[in-house]
């Protein structure tokens, strides 16, 4: 294997490269050579300073995740970035696209750094569960101050390079040449004595700091280990000597990348990136050219899903059958837009050039040239399926035809045209401009290029695209399904709303099942028969309480949608109860959690020995980023697995549950779905 380092004189300047893609990760061989090239720098009398810089598309984008739980091979990177700091001769950080994890931390190393105006610089080791563990929350307190570091190490979101210089991180930003600029700089230093060395320097804490930090972000920091225990380490340390903070960092570092939430949340990493990949379409199948898309519907979905691709620069052409809902509908667009602008998200520029690429119409026919058309209106086979027809008599041949449908059958909508290999659903989640999951729902006649072409194009929307067969509810709204029905069955038999919502919630889900309904809407799928009253859902309905919308559903909700527990709806579970005669008994945690969450981790097995999800990482990605699922907790199938299949398989048989058969296996076997 080639050295993914190399060094070169350019005058009294060595410039050590690393050229490690994708993302110069520290691997082993990138740690190593690194810490040859600098002693050979060290014991080199012609070097009078030397430059740490990275070829392709980024600067170090952190330690080498794919060599995590594998054994350790030296320098670690916390004694190459000591190392480095050590060094007799000033080291500067040329740093461009993504400094990361413990590429910031080689950075933070350097004695002087100098940024392209366009980098990045982070501390995600809290996406990955895990604190910088490479002098990361010793140095950047010194360097930078300790509500910037606690900003950057507990969120894991980086900033851009100005910010980083506005806060001491960077010293530098360069010109055009970054290289050029940086071996300026070297030079420019190479006499300057004592060297900056961040470890030296001491943490300045005003009274009250990490109280304040813990108390604004509790609910963002709820149910994780890793951000907790950054303020600790920040905290405790910001007294004592480098070298010792430096062991407390290392303590709380083995404690996290050991515990299941960040095995849970790496699992995460590698899943989102997993994907995206299609198993039986080739990496290199031609994509079709997504140059112009239509959107038929200009409601809250129709107009969520048009900003996407307005925000990414792709025109946008909306149709709608009355004038009014397509104002309505164009006019949302640019509000949403306008309220992005004003959180300074946006700028008003920006607003206009997206709005400029949105053509509204009442004509179908504007459809005709788009490479790519979704539809999203209400839910209805016969209207699909109209609309399909049209959409086949009107666009060119090789555009894609893609429904927004939540559920109903893609390949019924699909044989609806002459082309149903340009046709598969494109399953957006509300807001569609917000949630960053795509279930893409692949019909039996779905070419591949198609499906390829939609992945791809959803990397360039934004979002976090997953591959499902064709069956109803996909594979999130699927799973959902035994959920919501147990929980129902649950009210019946003597639990309460307010029970099975804390269960969830404590558990890290967003919201219960019953807040759930509240939100999307009590009537959603209701027969709409104040008369039929087949469970507690329709007891509420027929009396009108159809969630937040009505200020009542399975919650009595005030003017600012604050839930409270309410009388009424305990009275028409109680009356619900009296009629059918259900036999009560007292519901524990442990009862909701089996039949809640175990008939979802069953439906997920279900879903794979059926083929309609890839991999069981998928489903997880699914449940993460369309469904609120912590992430700390890895997704269901993940999750499944750190409770043991066999404890689901005896949680499900304990409850008169079928198990599938994949899972009942998996458990004989001693398997794991990941
Ligand atoms: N290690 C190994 N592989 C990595 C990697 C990493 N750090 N980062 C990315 N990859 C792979 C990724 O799996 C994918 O592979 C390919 O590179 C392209 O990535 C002591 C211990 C840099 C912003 O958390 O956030 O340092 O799918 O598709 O969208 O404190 O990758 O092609 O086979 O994401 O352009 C901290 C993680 C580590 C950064 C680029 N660092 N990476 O995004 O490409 S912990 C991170 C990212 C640490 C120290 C601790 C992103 C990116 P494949 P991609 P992208």
């Amino acid at each position: 294997m080639t050295d993914p380092i190399t060094s070169a004189k350019d005058g009294d300047v060595l410039v050590i490269t690393s050229n490690n893609p994708p993302v110069n990760a520290l691997s082993n061989a990138v740690r190593q050579g690194i810490a040859r090239a600098v002693e050979a720098g060290l014991t080199d009398d012609t070097v009078k300073a030397m430059v740490i810089a990275c070829e392709g598309r980024t600067f170090f984008a952190g330690a080498d995740i794919t060599e995590f739980g594998k054994p350790m091979q030296e320098p670690s990177l916390p004694v190459l970035v000591d190392a480095i700091e050590a060094s007799e001769k000033p080291i500067v950080a040329a740093i461009h696209g993504t400094a990361l994890g413990g590429g910031c931390e080689i950075a933070l190393a350097c004695h002087y750094r100098i940024a392209a105006p366009s980098a990045k610089l982070g501390l995600p080791e809290v996406k990955l569960g895990i604190l910088p563990g490479a002098g990361g929350t010793q140095r950047l307190p010194r360097v930078a101050g300790v509500e910037f570091a606690l900003e950057l190490a507990t969120k894991g979101d980086p900033v851009t390079a100005g910010k980083a210089k506005d806060a001491g991180l960077v010293d530098r930003l360069a010109g055009d040449d970054l290289i050029a600029d940086a071996v300026a700089y070297a030079r420019e230093v190479a006499d300057a004595r004592p060297l900056p060395r961040a470890s030296e320097g001491t943490v300045t804490v005003e009274p009250g700091v990490f109280d304040a930090f813990r108390k604004t972000n509790a609910k963002r920091f709820r149910g994780y280990d890793a951000p907790a225990e950054i303020i600790s380490v920040i905290e405790e340390t910001a007294s004592l000597p480098y070298a010792e903070g430096v062991q407390r960092e290392r303590n709380g570092f083995m404690k996290l990348i050991m515990g299941v939430q960040s095995a849970a949340q790496r699992h995460i990493f590698f899943a989102e990136r997993k994907a995206s990949k299609i198993d039986d379409v080739p990496e290199d199948t031609q994509l079709r050219p997504i140059r112009k898309v239509g959107v038929i519907g200009a409601g809250t979905m129709g107009g969520g899903i048009s900003m996407n691709f307005l925000s990414a620069g792709i025109p946008v052409t909306i149709v709608e059958m009355q004038q009014e809902a397509l104002d309505r509908g164009t006019g949302t667009i640019r509000k949403n837009y306008e309220a992005t602008a004003a959180k300074g998200r946006m700028k008003p520029e920006q607003v206009e050039g997206a709005m400029g690429l949105l053509t509204p119409t009442l004509k179908m026919e504007d459809l005709a040239d788009c490479d790519l058309v979704i539809e999203a209106v209400y839910e209805e086979m016969g209207v699909k399926k109209s609309i399909f027809g049209k959409l086949d008599t009107i666009c060119k041949q090789g555009a894609i035809l893609a429904s927004n449908t939540s559920y109903l059958d893609v390949n019924e909508i699909a044989a609806s045209t002459s082309r149903p290999q340009d046709v598969l659903g494109m399953h957006f989640f509300s807001p569609a401009n917000v949630m960053k999951l795509l279930e893409v729902v692949r019909g039996d006649a779905t070419a591949p290029d198609v499906l390829a072409t939609v992945m791809d194009l959803a990397k360039k929307i934004r979002k976090v695209a997953v591959v499902a067969g064709v069956c109803h509810g996909f594979i999130g709204n699927r799973m959902l399904m035994p959920r919501q029905v147990e929980a129902m069955k649950l009210l019946h038999e003597g639990a309460t709303p307010e029970q099975v919502d804390r269960v969830h919630v404590e558990f890290g889900m967003p919201m219960g099942p019953f807040q759930m309904s509240d939100l999307a809407g009590v009537d959603i799928g209701w027969h709409r028969d104040p008369n039929r009253i087949e469970n507690i859902r329709d007891a509420l309905a027929a009396e009108g309480r159809w969630g937040q919308k009505k200020s009542a559903g399975f919650y009595d909700y005030d003017e600012k949608r604050t839930p409270s527990n309410s009388p009424r709806v305990a009275e028409i579970i109680e009356e619900f109860r009296q009629k059918t005669g259900t036999p009560q008994h007292e519901v524990t945690e442990e009862e909701i959690i089996e039949r809640t969450l175990y008939t979802m981790v069953n439906e997920g097995a279900l879903i794979l020995e059926e083929g309609k999800a890839q991999r069981a990482s998928d489903i997880d990605v699914v449940w993460i980023y369309g469904y609120g699922w912590p992430p700390y907790r890895g997704g269901p199938m993940f999750w499944a697995d750190t409770v043991g299949l066999k404890t689901i398989v005896a949680g499900l048989e304990k409850h008169g549950f079928p198990v599938a058969k994949l899972l009942r296996d998996k458990a004989e076997k001693g398997e794991r779905f990941n």
